[in-house]
């Protein structure tokens, strides 16, 4: 239903549309029915009351309709979740580093940036790192986030759908210059990525010097 810039995304924003519509479905409905009974049944209109027991139907459709919705939440929930957690066997490894206060990509060949650079429709896992206190790997258009926990590798895969610049945040609370802790993601044509990635891999481009540079301190 939506096209986001990941398919993990295009669900994530459909499954959060599907939420609210049902959300605000039922709010209207219970709205109106309370707002109807409130006339047809006060006191003046409706002075004798009358003892309602219980229907086996009725409890039967109000158990069973949310059942099944949230059901059906859960299971598109949990279908798109695989496809972030599950690791393609063609899926290019790149490993993101964390530091107070911010991120570097180290890509397989050697190459270093302080920008991640990332194909179109090809798969990637990144390895979340971090040198010193907990990060958090915030890609707010790709729907994604995941935190790089102090002392292990946590990983997130993705597939870019687009091209494009995307930001990148760190979203955990990690020290005085947290908030200016962002990155850019930017994604290219295969044949201009590849072309990016062997660049001056011999030489150092200034991305590279950078890293190094803050890598040496
Ligand atoms: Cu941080």
């Amino acid at each position: 239903m939506f096209n986001g810039p990941t398919q993990y995304a295009s669900d994530v924003d459909s499954i959060m549309f599907f939420i609210i519509a049902v959300s605000v479905g039922f709010l209207v409905i219970v709205t109106v029915a309370m707002i109807y009974f409130i006339f047809r049944y006060n006191k003046k209109r409706h002075p004798q009351a009358r003892d309602v027991k219980e229907s086996a139907i009725l409890e039967v459709v109000w158990i069973a309709i949310p059942t099944i919705l949230v059901l059906f939440m859960f299971y598109f929930g949990l279908q798109s979740f695989y496809g972030i957690r599950e690791i393609p066997a063609d899926a290019s490894n790149i490993k993101v580093i964390g530091r107070m206060w911010q991120f570097s990509y180290a890509y397989p060949n050697g190459k270093k940036s302080d920008t991640l650079f990332l194909a179109k429709g090809k798969n990637y896992k990144l390895d979340l790192i971090t040198t010193d206190v907990n990060h958090s790997f915030f890609i707010p258009a790709y729907r994604i986030k995941e935190d790089l926990s102090a002392g292990k590798t946590n990983y997130m895969v993705l597939k870019p759908a687009e091209t494009g610049e995307f930001d990148i945040a760190c979203s955990e609370y990690c020290g005085l210059n947290h908030s200016k802790m962002y990155s850019k993601l930017i994604v290219l044509e295969e044949n201009q990525y590849n072309e990016w990635l062997n660049q001056g891999i011999n030489k150092n481009t200034d991305s590279t010097k950078t890293t190094n540079a803050a890598e040496k301190k």
